[in-house]
C-alpha cells in the first residue's frame, strides 16, 4: 500500500477536521492512491470510489460525523468513507470471510448509518432519520443533528427515490440533504428521461454561468459566522431556477464540480446552515484520476484484482462460461428464431449477459434504468401485445418487483420469462445481493413455472423450455460457472414438471435441485443411494416422488435456498398431500443472513458441499445405510 502521512494521520474524522482547508487536497490525492492501490489488491468497486474521494472528505470534513447522519446509497461508492472513518488498515480484508463488507454496514461502523446495497433507498432512509430527530427533539438550535443522503444519477433513476422526495419536499422544517452525485452513469451508461433531464442541467452555458456565479459569491462569502438569512441569499444565488427538484419542495443548488475542494467544502457549509429539504447537485467523473477508469468505467466498475501498472488483463485462458453467458448465447440464439422476443433489463446489462444482445438486436434491447417494478409491469405489458418478454434480473433484484410478479404478470397468466442471475449465495457481495429467497417467493405464486437448472445444457433447455411456456416462468441459476457440461446447440423443451433420475440407488433417495446436483453426485455413489435431478420447484414431479417411495425408506432435499418455504419445503407439502409417509431431511441455508465471502466456503460452512451432505445423512439415516464403505463407520459425524 502507498503509504502517505497526511492519509495514515487521519484515523477518524474528528482528525480529518482539524487539518486546514488547504491540506484537503493532498489528502484527497493520498486517498485516491490509497483507494486504487486497495482495491486492485482485493477487487471491489473501483471506478465509483475514485468519483467520491472529494465528496467522502468534504462531507466528513463539514458535518459532525456520526453524530450527523450521512446515508450512502448503493454504498458501492462509500470506500473512502471507510477510509477515513478508521477502517483503513481493514481494507485489506474487503468482501473476504469474517472482513469488511462491500457497502456500508451498521454493525461494521458508527459511521455506517444504513445499511445498502440495493440501491435507491437513502432519501427514504434519511427523511426517517430526520423525522426521527424531529420527534426526539434534536432538530433544534444550532448544534441540531444534520441528515445526508448522497444518491448517485443511476440510482435516482428508481421509483423509490421519487416517492422519498415527493414525501420529503413537503417538510420544511426538516434538516435534510440529498447530494446527487452525477456521473452521468450508472453501471453502464445511465439512460432515459432522467439523464436526458440532468445531462440539460449540467450542458453548456447553464452549467458555466451556475459554477462561475457560485464560485464568485463562495470567495465573497465569510466562511462560518454566516447568518443564515445572509447564507441562504448566497446559496439561493446559485440556485439554477425552476428545476424539477425544486418543484418538488428542495431548495436546488448546483450543478457543482464535485472534485473541486474549493467549491465544494464552502457549499456544504453553507448549505449545513439551511433548514428544510436542500438539493445538492455535483458533477464528478466514474474512474478519476486513474485514467484507464476514465477511459473505460464500465470494465472498472467491479474488477477484480489487478496491477494498477498494467490495467485490467482480459486471461487468455478458455475458462468454463458462466451460467450468465449460458444465458447470453441461448438469447441471442432465440431472438434470431422468434422476432417476438424482447430483453429486459433494469440496469444490468453487463451483469446479466446482455451485451451481445444489445448490439445486435438493439430494437429489442430495453434497459429501463434501476426499475424493477417497472420492468416487470413493464413485460407485462409487452406481452399483452404478443410480445415475448424476457426479464433478465438477479434473484436479489426480482425482489423490488415482487407484486409487480404477482399482481400484473402471474394473475394474467401472461408469458413472461425471468431469467434470475445469481441464485442461491453470491459469495463476495454479501447478504445485501444473496439470492437466497427466490423459490419461496415464487413458489407460492399461482401460474407460475419455477425451474432449477443443474448444469449449463440443462439451463440452456430450461431457458427455451421457459420462454416457449404460454404462462409466466421463472429460471434461477448461480452465480460464476457450471460442472462444465456443454450446452447443445439445439434448443428442445423439457417436459414441465418432470424430474431426472440420475442414479438409481439404495434405501435413500437424494433429491437435488439446481446447482447442488454436482455435489450430490459424488455423495450418492459413496453411499451408494439414488440421486434425482429434480429439475422443477414448481410443478414438482409428484409422480416421482410416490414412485422412489416405494422403494427407498427415506428422502433427502438440497437445495441452495434457505429452507423456509423453500423447494425442501415443496417436497415436504407433496409428500403430504399424497401421503408419503417416509422421513425427509431437508438441507439448503439456514434461517439467517449469510456474509460475505468465498462461495465454496461459505457453502461448506453451511454444510452444502459434499463432505457436509454426507456428514448429515449419515447422521440422519446411519441406521438406513448398509455399512458397505468403510467410511460409513470411519468417518467422525458432523
Ligand atoms: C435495486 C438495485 N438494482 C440494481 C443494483 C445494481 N447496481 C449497483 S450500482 C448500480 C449503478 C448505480 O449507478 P449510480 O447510482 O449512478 O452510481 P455510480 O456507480 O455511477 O456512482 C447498479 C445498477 C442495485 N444495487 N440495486
Amino acid at each position: 500500500m502507498p503509504t502517505d502521512p497526511l492519509l495514515e494521520s487521519i484515523d477518524s474524522p474528528q482528525v480529518l477536521r482539524q487539518l486546514r482547508r488547504s491540506q484537503l487536497p493532498a489528502l484527497a490525492e493520498a486517498l485516491r492512491a490509497f483507494v486504487l492501490d486497495s482495491v486492485s489488491k482485493t477487487g471491489g468497486h473501483l471506478a465509483a470510489n475514485l468519483g467520491t474521494v472529494e465528496l467522502a472528505i468534504a462531507l466528513h470534513y463539514v458535518f459532525d460525523t456520526p453524530r450527523d447522519r450521512l446515508v450512502w446509497d448503493v454504498g458501492h461508492q462509500a470506500y473512502p468513507h471507510k477510509i477515513l472513518t478508521g477502517r483503513r488498515e481493514a481494507m485489506q480484508t474487503l468482501k473476504q470471510m469474517g472482513g469488511l463488507s462491500g457497502f456500508p454496514k451498521r454493525s461494521e461502523s458508527e459511521y455506517d448509518t444504513f445499511g445498502t446495497g440495493h440501491s435507491s433507498t437513502s432519501i427514504s432512509a434519511a427523511l426517517g432519520m430526520a423525522l426521527a430527530s424531529r420527534a426526539k427533539g434534536e432538530h433544534l438550535g444550532s448544534n441540531r443533528r444534520r441528515h445526508v443522503a448522497v444518491i448517485g444519477d443511476g440510482a435516482m433513476s428508481a421509483g423509490m427515490a421519487f416517492e422519498a422526495l415527493n414525501n420529503a419536499g413537503v417538510y420544511q422544517d426538516l434538516d435534510l440533504l440529498v447530494i446527487l452525485n452525477d456521473n452521468d452513469m450508472s453501471i453502464s451508461p445511465a439512460v432515459g428521461a432522467l439523464n436526458r433531464y440532468l445531462a440539460r442541467l449540467m450542458s453548456g452555458r447553464f452549467y458555466a454561468r451556475a459554477k462561475d456565479m457560485g464560485k464568485a459569491m463562495l470567495s465573497r462569502m465569510p466562511e462560518v459566522l454566516d447568518f443564515a438569512r445572509r447564507v441562504e441569499e448566497h446559496a439561493k444565488g446559485m440556485v439554477v431556477p425552476g428545476t424539477m427538484f425544486e418543484e418538488f419542495g428542495f431548495n436546488y443548488v448546483g450543478p457543482i464540480d464535485g472534485h473541486d475542494l474549493e467549491s465544494l467544502v464552502p457549499t456544504l457549509q453553507n448549505m449545513r446552515q439551511l433548514r428544510g429539504p436542500q438539493f445538492l447537485h455535483i458533477v464528478t467523473r466514474k474512474g478519476k484520476g486513474y485514467e484507464l477508469a476514465e477511459q473505460d468505467p464500465v470494465l472498472y466498475h467491479g474488477p477484480g484484482k489487478f496491477d494498477p501498472s498494467q490495467g485490467i488483463v482480459q486471461s487468455a485462458k478458455k475458462a468454463k462460461p458462466s451460467y450468465t453467458q449460458i444465458f447470453s448465447s441461448w438469447i441471442c440464439d432465440q431472438a434470431s428464431l422468434d422476432q417476438r422476443l424482447v430483453a429486459i433489463t433494469p440496469a444490468m446489462r453487463e451483469g446479466s449477459g446482455l451485451v451481445d444482445f444489445e448490439k445486435r438486436f438493439p430494437e429489442r434491447y430495453f434497459d429501463v434504468g434501476i426499475a424493477e417494478q417497472h420492468a416487470v409491469t413493464f413485460a407485462a405489458g409487452l406481452a399483452c401485445e404478443g410480445m415475448k418478454p424476457v426479464v433478465a434480473i438477479y434473484s436479489t433484484f426480482l425482489q423490488r418487483g415482487y407484486d409487480q410478479l404477482i399482481h400484473d404478470v402471474a394473475l394474467q397468466n401472461l408469458p413472461v420469462l425471468f431469467a434470475l442471475d445469481r441464485a442461491g449465495l453470491v459469495g463476495a457481495d454479501g447478504a445485501t445481493h444473496a439470492g437466497a429467497y427466490d423459490i419461496a417467493y415464487l413458489r407460492c405464486v399461482p401460474n407460475l413455472v419455477v425451474m432449477t437448472p443443474s448444469d449449463e445444457d440443462e439451463c440452456r433447455q430450461m431457458l427455451h423450455t421457459g420462454f416457449m411456456h404460454k404462462g409466466p416462468a421463472a429460471v434461477r441459476y448461480p452465480r460464476g460457472s457450471g460442472p462444465g457440461i456443454e450446452a447443445k446447440p439445439m434448443m428442445q423443451a423439457i417436459d414441465i414438471g418432470r424430474a431426472r433420475l440420475v442414479r438409481q440407488g439404495a434405501a435413500i433417495a437424494i433429491l437435488a435441485f439446481g446447482s447442488m446436483l454436482h455435489a450430490c453426485k459424488a455423495v450418492a455413489e459413496r453411499l451408494d443411494l439414488s440421486l434425482i435431478d429434480m429439475r422443477f420447484v414448481k410443478p414438482l414431479d409428484r409422480e416421482m416422488l410416490e414412485n422412489l417411495a416405494g422403494s427407498h425408506k427415506a428422502f433427502v432435499s438440497v437445495e441452495e435456498h434457505v429452507l423456509a418455504g423453500g423447494a425442501g419445503s415443496a417436497v415436504a407439502e407433496a409428500m403430504l398431500g399424497a401421503s408419503i409417509d417416509r422421513p425427509l431431511l431437508m438441507l439448503g441455508l439456514p434461517d439467517r443472513f449469510i456474509d460475505h465471502g468465498d462461495h465454496q466456503q461459505l457453502l461448506a460452512l453451511e454444510g452444502l458441499d459434499s463432505e457436509g451432505i454426507e456428514a448429515s445423512i449419515l447422521k440422519r439415516f446411519s441406521n438406513l445405510l448398509t455399512p458397505r464403505s468403510p467410511r460409513l463407520v470411519a468417518k467422525p459425524m458432523r
